[in-house]
């Protein structure tokens, strides 16, 4: 693993505080998937369980609030949120969790993207760390998060890959 991946993934984790990280290959160009990535007013675009996002204050930089909805079913309401890292060189996003009705107190995650081997591919990695809630056990709070992250980066794949084709179409157009 390169040096500069771990970089990104390496969190200071409290006593109360679990974290993990989440892998995910995906068939497109890094710029296709950065694309969908790096828009912070659109999370919904991948995130199946958000139904809608306000920007509340910002202009899509580092600093910009965003408060997000999630779907029902769910054990939380709404999410605010911070854009902490914005990289469009390096292909690093990351947000903190600064408010909202839910159980995920002090949710912090970091996306980063990486060429993979194969030509056209990529390789997401999405760690996180969070608060343990009152009740739960650090594991059954990992599992809870693992299993949103793998479902977004899962949709994220089939978007980005979907998008890839279209485009890849056109290029063949007579
Ligand atoms: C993300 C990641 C997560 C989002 C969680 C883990 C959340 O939006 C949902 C349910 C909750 O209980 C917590 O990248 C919260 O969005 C779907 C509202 C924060």
């Amino acid at each position: 693993v390169p040096d500069n991946v771990l970089h990104h993934h390496t969190h200071v984790v409290g006593p109360n505080q679990c974290c993990s990280a989440v892998l995910q290959s995906i068939s497109a160009p890094i710029d296709t998937v950065w694309s969908l990535v790096r828009r912070f007013d659109n999370p919904q675009a991948y995130k199946h369980f958000l139904k809608s996002c306000h920007v509340i204050v910002g202009d899509g930089d580092v600093g910009t609030l965003r408060e997000v909805r999630v779907v029902s079913g769910l054990p939380a309401g709404s999410s605010t949120e911070r854009l902490e890292i914005l990289d469009d060189e390096k292909h690093v996003l990351s947000f903190s969790v600064v408010g909202g009705d839910h159980r995920l107190n002090n949710y912090r995650s970091v996306t980063t993207l990486h060429r993979a081997a194969e030509e056209g591919s990529t390789v997401v990695v999405e760690s996180y760390v969070v608060d343990v809630p009152q009740g739960n056990t650090k594991e059954e709070t990992c599992v809870f998060v693992d299993t949103i992250v793998r479902c977004n980066l899962q949709s994220l794949a089939q978007i980005a890959q979907n998008l890839a084709k279209t485009s890849k179409n056109h290029d063949e157009d007579p």
